[in-house]
């Protein structure tokens, strides 16, 4: 065998693994939080949170949010909400709302973006970012429901997210008035609060995620290309 030879094969087997590496690792990876069932002051098991999962693909992060029984009509009121802290240093540490849709819940350490969500009517999904004293909304999107979890799905740069970013984040679930609190907080494995209007701080209570590093599927077909014409012409100079 000669050394150009080898050295094509090789090349070979190294684009087809480095293929079959993105190609495995462009479904997005997850990460399951737990939380107590039963945790919740008010008993409404459409408020209970048993566990998040977080996931994101190249464009997007999704946090399922599955609760304790059905958030379907009759129980569909509930709010899902989602407060990052991507920076101690920086966000709202408005007291006792520190978040852009009123409710009576802050992260001590200033929630940096938020994403509120409702359920029924098909639900909805809001991003927003805070950038210096004013939330911004950037854009809307529609939950994915089943009787039992919703999944909040939206643009990693809709929340001013980079991929191999860690943040720190609560889950939260709220009720239908404005200042309703975290009736059930996910990182939190006991009582959040003992009436409706709270307030609620995370204050140190909170998970953490890096966001996954994935291949864009463009940058996975250039890199095959590229191994090809690499292959195709060392054959050419053997
Ligand atoms: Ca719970
Ligand atoms: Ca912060
Ligand atoms: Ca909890």
């Amino acid at each position: 065998m000669s050394a150009a030879r080898f050295s094509a094969r090789a090349l070979a087997l190294i684009v087809g693994a480095g293929l079959s590496c993105a190609a495995a690792s462009s479904a997005a990876a997850a990460t399951i939080y737990n939380d107590t069932v039963g945790d919740n002051f008010d008993g409404n098991t459409n408020m209970d949170i048993a566990s998040v999962e977080v996931s994101n693909d190249a464009t997007n992060i999704s946090f399922k949010v599955t609760l304790n029984g059905s958030i379907a009509n009759p129980t569909d009121w509930g709010k899902y909400l989602v407060g990052i802290d991507t920076n101690a240093a920086t966000g709202d540490t408005g007291t006792p709302v520190g978040n852009p849709w009123g409710r009576n819940i802050r992260i001590a350490s200033g929630m940096d973006a938020f994403v509120g969500s409702w359920a029924d009517s098909g639900g909805g999904v809001q991003p927003f970012t805070f950038n210096g004293g004013v939330w911004t909304q950037n854009g809307s999107g529609t939950p994915t429901l089943t009787s039992n979890s919703s999944t909040l799905t939206t643009t990693l740069a809709s929340l001013g997210l980079t991929p191999g970013q860690t943040f720190k984040f609560d889950v939260y679930t709220s009720g239908s008035n404005g200042g309703d609190s975290a009736n059930d907080a996910l990182s939190n494995p006991s009582q959040s609060i003992s009436n409706w209007p709270g307030p609620y701080d995370s204050g140190a209570l909170l998970s953490q995620y890096t966001v996954s590093v994935v291949p864009e599927p463009m940058s996975i077909a250039t890199m095959g290309l590229a191994g090809m014409a690499l292959i195709a012409r060392r054959r050419g100079n053997k």
